[in-house]
């Protein structure tokens, strides 16, 4: 497919190219104008025209990749198709999302959104920065896809059979998490770590306590695949110095079993311009080297599962940070200065993390690190008795890239990928021979950076996006807050060349992951009539087709109710003011796309019923009058006409 797109790119830009030098060409579009005219007059380039030839996809074609990235505050996941980089969905997660019907109802998307409780309190936002595709034995199955909240510390899983959030759980221990979500090879855990310390029980504690009592921590969530949903009963965290721990990743291959975590703030610099003059962001970044924590995460499932020496904090099981020393559990290894990116490469073999204030980025050895655990080749301990690692012994390189260097991908053949933040550009070096091979500037100042199956065993090495924070003079303005640019990279050969630029207009996504298309299996449509999304099986409340009617019991009605082109059955609901309605909703449709909608006027009420889906709705008719509820989805020439009233008697 990729092979005879190629082929045919090739001809069709011979066929350009001839446009563009000849006098006069006969290629002409249907509009008119020959191809070559049309690029002289729009004042196109020959690299102009291949990034359009490698992008465009003529209508009905699909994507070779999609990719999946976080939606930043909106607290949701956009999934966008790579090369042709249009947005094909927006996953409601953490944030009530209307056409979705996601956190409209009472059914399965208000219990996904109430496990996003945070003590008790609804919050109706998220921060997402990671998402992380399921993998099976270090590659993108494309069966789920997690994602965190920064800013309230929760992880959403997603289905990736229907695209929807299934759970969202929240992880009482932490106040922000950063290191989520990130999968185990075979998506054993879920791991999500801390960003800023807290004291783990939610207690009160002054900064002055700061050492003694606040603490980092990661939270090792069990997947269960079968349920599709983390099982919290079966998950552990692991206590953790009141460092600020950062982005995580999975060892892989040789380096199976242990999970590595960058940290700034090893300082513990509590801040307070206002009184002691120094800020955070001077006290946080006094030090030349902050420490990435290497974490055995197999022997730590061992230790949890033995139950030796646990503490349960706030209904989670802890392994408190002197059992982490005594077995064997965490080591910290020095790295230059405030790191933000821990990158495994492709092979386990070595960690790359990159320092924002050092010009560098430092590959350590996996191989090393074992050595100086089982030799003790130590520096020293941190003020908590966590081993130090000698920088020296578990070093491999460093490579000078430019300025505010983030994060690394690969293409699989050797190639690295740092996204420099500072230089607003894309370093490419080798992890064969340590160099600098090149460097691409990008529009503006780029955070994350993601490639091809970039997290698996083996990426494909031919695209790459660029997440840039600013877009300054990118695109048309819309007043003064910016868009996001998402750019294509085509990685393919030297030198690497920009293909597209992707606004995005929601939220501030920070990584996303790219899976192969062809690797995704989504339904498309519910396997049966009376199908729950939620429980990901039929419903026991389904109605089906001639089985539609109102129960009254005391001041509770129950409709049961069925959709189909063009009439809701039953179409008068008569309840009295005060009582208690719920709806059980069926769509009978079979066929692709044949989706309705359920909207009742005035109380905040719209579900989709996707072709097969069943879903219920619940509310108190607090206020007589009338309330017409129609389909909000337009689904067939007499969809106007798909309505009904609700009668709500004094
Ligand atoms: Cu924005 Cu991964 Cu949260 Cu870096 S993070 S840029
Ligand atoms: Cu059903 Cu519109």
């Amino acid at each position: 497919m990729r092979a005879k797109r190629a082929i045919w790119a090739v001809a069709a830009f011979a066929v350009i190219a001839l446009a563009i030098a000849g006098p006069q060409s006969c290629t002409r579009g249907p509009a008119g104008a020959s191809v070559g005219e049309l690029a002289r007059e729009r004042g196109l380039s020959e690299a102009d025209i291949t990034a359009a030839l490698k992008t465009y996809l003529p209508t009905g074609q699909l994507d070779e990749y999609v990719m999946f990235s976080s939606g930043g505050h909106s607290g949701q996941v956009l999934v966008i198709g790579v090369p042709s980089m249009r947005l094909l969905k927006v996953i409601a997660a953490f944030t009530p999302e209307p056409w979705q019907g996601y956190g409209y109802g009472a059914g399965g998307t208000m219990e996904a959104l109430e496990g996003g409780l945070v003590n008790g309190k609804e919050v109706l936002w998220g921060d997402t920065h990671h998402p992380a595709i399921s993998e099976t034995d270090g590659e993108y199955d494309g069966q789920f896809l997690f994602i965190d909240d920064k800013a309230n510390a929760r992880v959403a899983v997603i289905s990736l059979k229907d695209f929807e959030t299934k759970q969202v759980l929240h992880n009482p221990l932490m106040g922000s998490d950063h290191g989520a979500t990130f999968v185990t090879p075979n998506t054993e855990y879920v791991i999500q770590s801390s960003q800023y310390a807290v004291p783990l029980d939610g207690s009160y504690a002054d900064l002055s306590e700061y050492q003694e009592r606040y603490r980092g921590a990661v939270t090792f969530w069990k997947f269960d695949r079968a349920a599709g949903r983390i099982d919290p009963s079966r998950s552990f965290t692991l206590e953790l110095p009141p460092y600020w721990q950062d982005l995580a990743d999975a060892g892989k291959g040789p380096s199976m079993g242990w999970v590595f975590l960058g940290s700034f703030n090893t300082e513990m610099a509590t801040g307070g311009i206002e009184t002691t003059g120094v800020p955070f962001e001077a006290g946080a970044s006094a030090n030349d080297m902050d420490y990435l924590h290497a974490i055995n995460w197999q022997r730590a499932e061992q230790v949890y599962q033995s139950g030796n020496g646990l503490r349960r904090i706030q209904g989670m099981s802890v392994i408190p940070l002197d059992v982490s020393i005594s077995e064997g559990l965490l080591y910290l290894i020095p790295e230059p200065k405030s790191p933000h990116g821990a990158d495994v490469t492709p092979d386990g073999r070595m960690i790359v993390t990159a320092g924002k204030l050092d010009p560098h980025v430092s590959v350590y050895s996996f191989e090393k690190i074992q050595d100086a655990i089982a030799n003790e080749t130590f520096s020293g301990r941190d003020p908590f008795g966590v081993a130090i690692l000698d920088f020296d012994a578990v070093l491999e390189a460093q490579v000078e890239l430019g300025l505010g260097p983030l994060h690394t991908q690969f293409d699989g053949r050797g190639g690295a990928y740092t996204s420099l933040f500072i230089e607003t550009a894309v370093a490419k070096w080798s992890l064969e021979d340590f160099t600098l091979k090149e460097k691409i500037g990008v529009h503006y100042n780029i955070g994350h950076l993601a490639a091809a199956e970039g997290d698996t065993r083996t990426p494909d090495g031919n695209y790459l996006v660029a997440l840039n924070k600013w877009s300054i003079d990118r695109f048309m303005p819309v007043g003064p807050l910016h868009p996001q640019n998402f750019q294509l990279i085509d990685v393919t050969g030297e030198p690497m060349q920009l293909l597209y630029d992707m606004p995005i207009g929601i939220g501030e996504p920070h990584y996303a992951q790219i899976i192969k298309a062809d690797k995704l299996d989504p339904w498309l449509v519910y396997p049966e009539v009376g199908f729950s999304p939620h429980a990901m099986a039929s419903d026991p409340n389904a109605v089906s087709s001639g089985e539609e009617r109102i129960e009254r019991n005391g001041n509770r009605v129950d409709v049961y109710m069925t959709a189909i082109r063009s009439h809701f059955t039953p179409e008068h609901i008569k309840v009295r003011q005060g009582d208690r309605v719920r709806i059980y909703l069926t769509s009978l449709e079979t066929i692709r796309d044949g989706t309705h909608g359920f909207a009742i006027d005035k109380h905040n009420i719209n579900v989709s019923l996707e072709p097969g889906e069943s879903e219920v709705v619940e509310f108190v008719a607090d206020q007589a009058g009338v309330y017409p509820f129609y389909c909000s989805e337009f689904c067939s020439a007499l969809h106007l006409e798909m309505v009904g009233y609700l009668l709500v008697e004094p």
